[in-house]
């Protein structure tokens, strides 16, 4: 079980998120990497309600989980962290220059081409989902999803992994549309479906997904509606 309090790998986390949240911090990415990789990390928890320290400011300027550090490195940004971790194992992104360059493409492809959409869903869906211009952005937004997806799934074809095995490209790639799939549904694309299915029901994304769980031991703010 790569959960070692006396690991050299630490990654932040949060103690507490609204429930809507829990499961979907990317702390996931992370932690999924390690456990795919076997390779041991340790936490320290934050509150998402609580004001952020000015040190970890100086580690995440933006105040957000998930920061690693490793040993005198630290690192923010959970697609810089993943890349990090590919660099220790072959398990998470080969070694041929082929393999490398056919990762990073999909790996980017999740977090720049597709990932920033997936905000705006979440925006409109949760955050904002009762603001006129929520209801009016959401028609639009939508078809523009599925503008996106459709080359994804074909991309994919039948292959099991976006670059034909499994890398931290699929690791970005899942969180994102598992993520779409809870706003919109994957119903008309039954190989992103199949693959979704493929990537979470990894024993390695069932540890990770865990270990996040177990640490939401904070409690909510007070007043904080239930
Ligand atoms: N691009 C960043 C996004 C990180 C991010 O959105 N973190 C969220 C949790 S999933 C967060 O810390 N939210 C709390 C906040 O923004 O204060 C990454 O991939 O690391």
């Amino acid at each position: 079980m790569p959960l070692d309090q006396h690991a050299d790998i630490e990654i932040s986390a949060f103690n507490w998120v609204p429930d809507f949240a829990q499961g979907f911090v990317r702390d996931l990415r992370p932690r999924w990497a390690m456990e795919e990789a076997g390779i041991a990390y340790r936490t320290t928890l934050l509150h998402a309600a609580e004001p952020r320290s000015e040190t970890y400011i100086a580690a995440q300027p933006f105040g957000q989980v998930p920061v690693m550090t490793d040993g005198d490195l630290s690192i923010f940004e959970s697609g810089a962290i993943l890349l990090h971790l590919a660099e220790k194992s072959d398990i998470l992104m080969p070694k041929d220059p082929a393999g490398r360059a056919a990762t990073h493409a999909w790996l980017f492809a999740a977090l720049n081409s597709i990932e920033p959409f997936m905000f705006e869903l979440f925006f409109v869906h949760i955050v904002h989902a009762d603001q006129e211009w929520a209801k009016l952005r959401k028609p639009s937004l939508e078809a523009f999803v599925h503008e996106r997806l459709k080359p994804v799934s074909a991309a994919l074809g039948d292959k099991e992994y976006f670059t034909g095995r499994f890398t931290i490209a699929d690791i970005a790639m899942t969180t994102v549309l598992r993520e779409i799939d809870r706003y919109l549904g994957l119903s008309g694309y039954p190989n992103l479906e199949a693959y979704l299915k493929r990537c979470m029901g990894r024993p390695a994304f069932q540890r990770a997904l865990e270990a996040q769980m177990a640490d939401f031991t904070g409690k909510a703010p007070e007043g904080f509606p239930a």
